[in-house]
């Protein structure tokens, strides 16, 4: 029975994996650590919630004592570090967060796993820190190249360089401690439970309440799309199988700009679900500061070494996301009326 510590479990990524991997294994527990920030949403694990592998922990990754006393009270096998402030724009506006959660949680986090993990000088077998960080923290691409484990990082926003740091952290643990870690970079995720702040669930809410779609800057900037089961496959494989110490890149080479994403949602909504909408919703409206221009991903190492390819094609996962949140309208209204915030004090009471 391996033990896992996953935290931001009740985030988009997080909770699609924590209820992945409860599905595909009897013989796991997971222990989830979230602070149910705005993105943080315990409805996304109702289909687990009674499920005896499964414990659910409300709390801050940055609070030490309350992650040495999780560490101290289970013989945790694996860390799956998602807990984070995800959202670019917000780091635009509010840095300071991102700098306290994403590097100083992931600081705590590490200190109280090595010290459960230490056995003498070195460290207990079978034991492993997963970071998950993104491609952001390469920088951006022109038109042309892909991101490579090797490719120097040069993060642009507050959200990146926060990443980028925490990543630069977790490695030194490696370098200084040995201590046994794997580093996952993806590319941008997209299907159920995601927050509707970012670009598809957005444009998808947006569609559906007929409002208008913006459009930052020229529209043109590009992303490489990955269907988020695939990226929890992704994830479940380098824990198994990845090498200590490792990067691996996670993306399916499926690059599209801003426009042909909303496109795409607008024209398969008019189509399949309200004629009514159109493109007429696309509005341009000012730049994002340093928006940068083009992320795509080379995943070569993690095909080659592990066996990882993703399953779903953009033309199957993005019909699959837009009819989720279509059959899922109570969902959103929560999110956006901010009603799943009391999820918690309802469902979890007395505990
Ligand atoms: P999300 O914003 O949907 O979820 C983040 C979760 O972390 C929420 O449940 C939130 O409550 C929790 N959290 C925030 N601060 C916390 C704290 N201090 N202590 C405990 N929990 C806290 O994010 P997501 O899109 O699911 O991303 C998850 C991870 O994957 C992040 O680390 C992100 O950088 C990374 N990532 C995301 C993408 C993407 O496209 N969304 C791509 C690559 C990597
Ligand atoms: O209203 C919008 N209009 C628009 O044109 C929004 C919300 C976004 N955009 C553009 C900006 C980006 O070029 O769409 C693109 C995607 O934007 P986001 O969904 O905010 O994602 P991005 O900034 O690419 O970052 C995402 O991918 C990498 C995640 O939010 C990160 O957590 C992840 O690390």
């Amino acid at each position: 029975m391996k033990t896992y510590l996953v935290t931001g479990g009740a985030g988009f990524i997080g909770s699609n994996f924590v209820k992945y991997m409860l599905e595909k294994y009897d013989d796991i527990s997971i222990i989830n650590l979230d602070k149910l920030t705005y993105a943080g949403n315990l409805e996304n694990l109702d289909s687990v919630k009674d499920d005896k592998n499964y414990t659910f922990v409300h709390g801050d990754i940055c609070d030490s004592t309350l992650v040495e006393k999780i560490f101290a009270d289970h013989d945790i096998d694996y860390v799956v570090n998602f807990a984070a402030e995800s959202h670019v724009d917000r780091s635009i506006r509010e840095p300071e967060v991102f700098v306290k959660t994403n590097i100083l949680g992931t600081v705590t986090l590490l200190n109280a796993a090595k010290n459960a993990w230490a056995d003498g000088d070195s460290f207990k077998s079978g034991k492993k820190f997963l970071q998950v960080a993104t491609d952001e923290v390469y920088g951006a691409l022109g038109s042309t190249g892909f991101f490579t484990e090797t490719t120097p990082l040069n993060p642009h926003s507050p959200y990146s360089a926060s990443k980028a740091s925490a990543d630069l952290v977790v490695k030194s643990y490696y370098d200084t401690y040995k201590m046994p870690i794997n580093i996952t970079r993806c590319s941008n995720n997209y299907g159920p439970y995601q927050f509707p702040e970012k670009l598809i669930p957005l444009m998808i809410n947006n569609c559906l309440n007929h409002k208008k779609l913006p459009i930052y800057g020229d529209g043109l900037n590009v992303r490489d799309w990955l269907y988020v089961e695939d990226h929890c496959k992704a994830i479940d494989i380098v824990i198994n199988k990845g090498v200590l110490g490792e990067v691996y890149n996670v993306g399916g080479h499926n690059e599209r700009t801003n426009i042909q994403i909303i496109e795409t949602v607008i024209d398969y909504i008019n189509k399949n679900v309200d004629s009514s909408v159109d493109r007429s919703l696309m509005e341009f409206v000012e730049d994002r500061k340093g928006h940068d221009r083009r992320y795509a991903i080379d995943p070569a190492k993690i095909k080659a070494e592990l066996g990882w390819e993703p399953e779903t094609c953009f033309e199957d996962g993005i019909v699959l996301t837009i009819e989720w949140y279509v059959k899922n309208k109570k969902w959103m209204e929560n999110v956006t009326s901010g009603a799943y915030q009391n999820y918690y004090n309802e469902y979890y009471k007395g505990i």
